[in-house]
């Protein structure tokens, strides 16, 4: 492995020398890099380096003003007549919904007049979580529902906002618990959702109520935290409004909706779950069935021989968004999926991103944008082309970080943009155009350079650096287990990290508790907490390593983080600590801030939070598969604080009641 990062540690500083660990079979060829791998280090270099470029250019449309233009009806709309075309497959656009489809043709679609200003209230949301049948793209299976709908409903308020949710467990056998994705939960850690690290599940038979203030704004979504649960259908979106900032961006859009992107299985996830931890896996994750946009997607029963044990209506059909033409929509794309990234793009049509996660950005053109597993963006789209046609929106997986093929997979996912006139035919073939630009060849996010948060934060200095490393352990007849510094996360049983750190505290062992780097007391290898800022607020860099030939879309609980590099190869030390970490240098400055990252394979990146929240803060992967592989590791902010607060008690009754 020559292209293992040579450096020069410095004293103190975390070592950059990639060592796999013992029984890390670090060179065994794997199928998605074979290609890299034959042509070696140097070819891997130049591969990646033309890639990047293709893609920068790529990704970079020729107008590239903001879309902030007064609109003007295009000629062509007025005159064009209704066109008639190849009507949608199955039922259509109008066929009536299934009881156990979310109508998300209306409820996905925020009101425009949603009153930004109202004074703060309290918003009550029940979610109740059952198991049943469904057939979101035709393809019957077992999933499990929220209000008895998929995908879930919207959860919608402003920021200042207090939100209670009162979560009721209808599952016949198994616990849950809702997160919050992308929430700072400051102060109340224990609402965050998060199951063995702030609280235990909530059992079956029984409900439990989240109850929190918001203190920021933009698209998030919530989802189940208990395993791969989320994976079978627990999530929605969850949109909080803010004040002058959304009024500003409004002026860039007429219309809001949310567009839900994600890959799905056609069989539960805790069967796949146990197949890809097998020994000698060698890191084969499931390769996706299908996908969906807005719960729902087209899936050719033909693909299914009578005798493969899948039931398939063939009057299944693509999702419609049915537009106003010379509009600008605001699509909050949110990929709810559990292991696939996407690149989004509807034909004919520019998209200008104007958020990232929640972080609104100066107006940036693509043509297609990169969507890794949890992460959200807005984007501008203008429905000012010819009304000639439907268009097909896009979400093609980036097929190319699959370690297998599936037969039956259709790796774009689509669904029809129409403003035309007459929504029940397919996009006509010569009219609606995917992009000609290349698609990305690795996982990996939009170069965050482009997107400029509107909001100026500059980060302050750090204060301390952590370095932390992950790779997979395969080969050698081994379970499929991440490590994350040498640690794999397992959930504790009938207790949470935040408990034990509570307890830890506050009964006079504090020291133990309040450190600067990883805490061992009292688990094992099997959880990964770095202390930050026992008693202090601490400015923190992370450096994520990774040693596996996958990508990652690594999620931070509580916080957004600075992105202030990313790459791979070797970390440059000597200017880390001259220019970076004091944030003396020109490039720390207003880099994007973003709650989930896309680490590339053997890449690195180095972002910066601060420490001021209080609270166990899980920092994982969001692929599903890898997590529950233990790819996981906490942060314990200001133990002090913890310490001195009282847990409620229906929320440390949950791990007694396990
Ligand atoms: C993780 O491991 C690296 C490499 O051994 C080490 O430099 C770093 O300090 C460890 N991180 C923590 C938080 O202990
Ligand atoms: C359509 O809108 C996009 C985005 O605002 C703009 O770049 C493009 O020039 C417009 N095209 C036409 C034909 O008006
Ligand atoms: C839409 O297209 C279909 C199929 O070509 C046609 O039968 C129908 O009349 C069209 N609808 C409208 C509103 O024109
Ligand atoms: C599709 O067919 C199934 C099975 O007959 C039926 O239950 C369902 O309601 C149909 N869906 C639509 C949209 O017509
Ligand atoms: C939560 O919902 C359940 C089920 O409807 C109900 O029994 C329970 O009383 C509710 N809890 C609260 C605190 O409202
Ligand atoms: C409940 O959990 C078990 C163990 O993980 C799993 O095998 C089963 O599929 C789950 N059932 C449901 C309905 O979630
Ligand atoms: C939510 O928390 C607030 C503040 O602690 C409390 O006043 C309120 O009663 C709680 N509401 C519910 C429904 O538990
Ligand atoms: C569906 O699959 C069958 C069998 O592979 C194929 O013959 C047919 O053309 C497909 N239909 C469509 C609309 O792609
Ligand atoms: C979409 O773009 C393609 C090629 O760029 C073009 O041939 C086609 O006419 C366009 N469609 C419309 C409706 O303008
Ligand atoms: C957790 O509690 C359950 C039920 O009380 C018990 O059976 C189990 O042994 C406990 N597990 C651990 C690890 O303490
Ligand atoms: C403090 O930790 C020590 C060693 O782990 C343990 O023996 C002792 O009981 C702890 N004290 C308290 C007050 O929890
Ligand atoms: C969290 O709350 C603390 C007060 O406890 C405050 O100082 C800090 O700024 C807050 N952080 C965020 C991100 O809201
Ligand atoms: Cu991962």
């Amino acid at each position: 492995m020559a292209e293992s990062p040579s450096s020069s540690p410095e004293k103190g500083g975390p070592s950059t020398t990639a060592t796999p660990e013992k029984g890390d079979k670090m060179t065994s060829v794997r199928k998605r890099y074979r290609v890299f791998w034959l042509g070696g280090a140097l070819a891997l270099i130049i591969l990646a380096l033309a890639l990047g470029l293709g893609l920068g250019l790529g990704l970079r449309s020729r107008n590239s003003t903001s879309s902030s233009a007064a609109v003007s009806p295009s000629p062509s709309s007025t005159s064009t007549p209704v066109p008639t075309g190849t009507p949608l497959p199955g039922a259509g656009a109008n066929a009536k919904l299934e009881d156990w489809r979310l109508d998300t043709s209306s409820q996905y679609v925020l009101d425009m007049n949603w009153d930004l200003n109202a004074a703060p209230t309290t918003r009550h949301y029940d979610l109740v979580i059952s198991e049943g049948q469904g057939w979101p793209d035709g393809v019957v299976r077992d999933m499990l529902f929220i209000n008895g709908k998929f995908p879930g409903p919207l959860i919608e308020a402003n920021m200042g906002d207090r939100l209670v949710v009162n979560v009721t467990n209808k599952l016949s056998k198994n616990a849950t618990t809702i997160h919050w994705h992308g929430l700072y939960q400051n102060g109340t850690n224990w609402y965050d959702g998060t199951t063995g690290i702030t609280q235990c599940g909530i059992p079956a038979g029984t409900s439990f109520v989240y109850n929190f203030t918001l203190t920021q704004f933009g698209t998030y979504w919530y989802h189940s935290h208990y395993g791969t649960q989320y994976s079978d259908g627990i999530f929605g979106p969850l949109i909080i409004h803010g004040t002058a900032g959304e009024s500003d961006a409004r002026k860039l859009y007429d219309r809001d909706q949310i567009v839900l992107v994600q890959d799905w299985y056609h069989d539960f996830s805790t069967a796949l779950l146990v197949a890809y931890l097998a020994p000698d896996n060698e890191n084969t994750e499931p390769i996706p069935d299908n996908g969906l946009i807005n719960g729902q997607a087209w899936f050719n029963c033909s693909s299914y021989s009578a005798d493969s044990g899948y039931t398939c209506y063939d009057n299944n059909t693509y999702t419609v968004l049915t537009l106003p033409a010379d509009t600008r929509t605001r699509l909050r794309l949110i990929n709810t999926g559990s292991f696939t990234e996407f690149e989004f793009s509807v034909d004919n049509h520019s998209l200008s991103v104007i958020e990232a996660d929640s972080t609104l950005v100066q107006p940036h053109m693509v043509h297609r944008l990169p969507i890794h597993v949890a992460q959200r963006y807005s984007v501008v789209l203008n429905t000012n082309q010819s009304t000639g046609s439907n268009y097909w929106m896009r979400a093609e997986m980036v097929t190319f970080c699959f370690t297998g093929d599936n037969p039956v997979l259709d790796a774009t996912t689509k669904a029809v943009i129409s403003y035309s006139g007459n929504d029940s035919i397919v996009p006509s073939e010569s009219l609606s155009k995917d992009w000609g630009d290349a698609t990305i060849e690795i996982c990996q996010d939009l170069d965050p350079s482009l997107l400029v948060p509107v909001e100026q934060k500059i980060p302050p200095a750090a204060t301390t650096m952590w370095r932390i490393d992950f790779s997979f352990g395969i080969g050698g007849n081994q379970l499929d287990r991440a490590k994350v510094n040498g640690t794999s996360w397992t959930p504790l049983m009938n207790t949470t990290t935040l408990m034990e750190v509570n307890k830890g505290v506050s009964t006079g062992n504090a020291s133990l508790w309040e450190v600067d780097g990883q805490v061992t007391e009292p688990w094992g290898t099997d959880q990964f907490v770095v202390g930050v800022g026992g008693r202090e607020v601490d400015v923190v860099d992370v450096l994520l390593y990774s040693l596996d030939e996958g990508s990652h879309p690594f999620h931070f609980h509580g916080h957004q983080f600075w992105i202030l590099e990313t790459g791979s190869g070797p970390f440059d030390w000597t200017s880390y600590h001259e220019n970076i970490y004091t944030s003396k240098s020109t490039a720390v400055q207003n880099v994007l801030r973003r709650d989930t990252l896309t680490v590339e394979p053997y890449g690195w990146a180095l972002i910066r939070f601060v420490a001021d929240n209080p609270g166990l803060w899980a920092f994982h992967c969001h692929i599903t598969w890898h997590m529950e592989a233990g790819l996981m590791a906490q942060f314990v902010s200001r133990a002090y604080v913890l310490g001195g607060t009282e847990l409620p008690a229906d929320v440390t009754a949950l791990c007694a009641a396990q």
